[in-house]
């Protein structure tokens, strides 16, 4: 994993200045109304990025009465569609001129590593821009016919103010998923970003005003899920809800919402998501696309390939060559170049893995390699296998969300549906064979959102994603995504002469 005087270097300054720390409301970035900020951390180190406001109730109100004013007084719900759209396009445009800054501000936020902000996270979230661009005018009812003298139409309407709740995982890619919908259907909205990660997402809310959207529309708080997360989830005058982050917290702003104004809510949660090896499988594409699906983004993922399940006869090789695949992985300062893997997030998830580490070791699983932290500052560690994983031990069920992989054994495929579904998650599945007639047969049996056949983590903007049992609640990207965020009204007129 290189070597151990690599992580007691100094790290790499990034070649960005952060310009923005305050609150967007209105469009203007404002100080909190108790005037407190709060640090942002450098994954690397521990140490301070910056000091950023930090938003509470007040600031919640301010910024819902802000959407609220944006939404039913303002020009954006009622400007073409056609407007609303090349709005979005420019902004895609800026966020791709900026790619540079934008990857800088992600990665030191973060700690994932530079070259996956700038090649893949950063154009992914301008794609999803042009693509809700594209159906920004494409947005449209119905005339349905009825059984009396009636004309029917079913209109599709903005739905007022969404709060949104986003985690730190994939802070942009998350905003996009979030904004972009929202946006593309004419609503107003207030975000509120992961206390982890406040600075990327400030830095393109302002490129959405200098591509013209107007003050209001798209408000942007910092701080806290306690205070400020849960005064959105539970405000009277925001109209939906979308929420990212884990299955409990998930769990407690549907309660917010159902006490309040019983708003629509869509969750995006935590999964143990299976990879089943077949026996007929490429190996070689195996070993490489599982050590992607779990290690991808220091194990991150809400869609992690969390349980890799590999057939009894190839076993042994698998887990062989999975050992020497994460030996090679490239773990260091994600400003390196060619770094595969950089630090987890912060200090409570850092510790949050090692405990599963360790409850791994004590519950008899094979520790193949790793095991331990990288370095003795940040929060960097060692890319981690298990082998001889049984179901019932706890790795094999809780999300652990770090670069840890369980390999687990099988001998059939009706076992190793019953294993795979006896999950309380169900959010992606990968699945390696070419076999037509057993991926077919798994393709329907799993009980999940996603399912990627000899590939994994293919996130088209086209692509609903989410997930089933307490993975989730409805869906976001593609066409999907659209109905979170539209009301529908049925308006029937009589009709004087029904002949016409
Ligand atoms: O999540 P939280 P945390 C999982 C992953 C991780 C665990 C904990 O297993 O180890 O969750 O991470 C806001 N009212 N995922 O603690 O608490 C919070 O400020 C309103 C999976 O970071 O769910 C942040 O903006 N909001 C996941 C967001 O919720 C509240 C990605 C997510 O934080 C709130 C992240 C409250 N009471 C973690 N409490 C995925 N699905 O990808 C917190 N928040």
């Amino acid at each position: 994993f290189g070597t151990a005087a690599a992580f007691e270097e100094q790290p790499i300054k990034p070649s960005v200045q952060i310009n923005h720390t305050q609150l967007l409301i209105n469009g203007n970035f404002v100080d909190s109304a108790s005037g407190k900020t709060f640090p942002t951390l450098d994954p690397r180190t521990g140490e301070v990025i910056a000091h950023v406001a930090e938003g509470d109730a007040e600031d919640v109100n301010r910024a819902v009465a802000a959407a609220r004013k944006a939404f039913d007084e303002g020009p954006w719900p009622r400007m073409t569609a056609y407007e609303r759209s090349r709005i979005l396009l420019r902004a895609a445009d800026l966020i791709e001129k900026h790619n540079d800054e934008i990857s800088a501000l992600e990665s030191w936020d973060s700690g994932k590593p530079y070259e996956q902000s700038a090649l893949a996270e950063i154009p992914l979230v301008v794609r999803l821009m042009r693509y809700y661009a594209g159906w920004a005018d494409k947005i449209h009812g119905l005339v349905v016919p009825a059984d009396g003298p009636h004309h029917v139409q079913v209109l599709h309407e903005p739905i007022g103010v969404a709060g949104q709740i986003i985690p730190w995982n994939f802070p942009l890619v998350m905003f996009a998923w979030k904004v972009g919908p929202a946006l593309a259907c004419g609503n107003a909205i207030v975000i509120k970003t992961a206390e982890q990660t406040p600075l990327s997402a400030l830095y393109v809310a302002r490129l959405f005003h200098e591509a013209g959207l107007p003050d209001g529309v798209l408000n942007v708080i910092s701080g806290f899920g306690p205070t400020a997360g849960a005064a959105l989830a539970s405000h009277m005058d925001v109209d939906k809800l979308a929420f990212t982050g884990s299955t409990a917290t998930g769990k407690v702003v549907l309660e917010l919402a159902a006490r309040s104004n019983l708003k629509p809510v869509t969750l995006e949660l935590g999964g143990k998501s299976p990879m089943i090896i077949l026996e007929d499988a490429d190996i070689d594409n195996a070993v490489e696309l599982a050590h992607f699906a779990l290690f991808f983004n220091q194990g991150q993922c809400c869609c992690a390939g969390s349980r890799t399940f590999v057939h009894e006869r190839i076993y042994d090789e698998f887990v062989e060559k999975s050992k020497a695949r994460a030996l090679r992985r490239v773990v260091g300062d994600p400003f390196r170049k060619g770094v595969e893997q950089g630090p987890q997030i912060d200090n409570e998830q850092f510790n949050k893995i090692l405990r599963y580490i360790k409850l791994g070791k004590d519950s008899g699983a094979s520790l193949v390699t790793g095991g331990d932290r990288l370095g003795s500052k940040g929060f960097y560690i060692q890319p981690t296998i298990f082998s001889d994983v049984q179901d019932d031990m706890v790795i094999a069920q809780d999300e652990i969300f770090g670069p840890v992989q369980t390999i687990l054994k099988f001998n059939n495929l009706d076992e190793v549906i019953r294993r795979a579904n006896a999950s309380r998650y169900g959010l992606a599945a990968g699945l390696f064979t070419n076999n037509m007639d057993h991926a077919n047969t798994l393709m329907r049996a799993l009980k999940v959102g996603t399912i990627w056949i000899n590939c994994f983590d293919v996130f088209d903007a086209a692509l609903p994603f989410g997930g089933f049992k307490m993975s989730g609640q409805g869906r976001e990207k593609g066409i999907d995504s659209l109905k979170a965020y539209l009301q529908v009204k049925s308006v029937v007129t009589a009709l004087k002469n029904p002949a016409w």
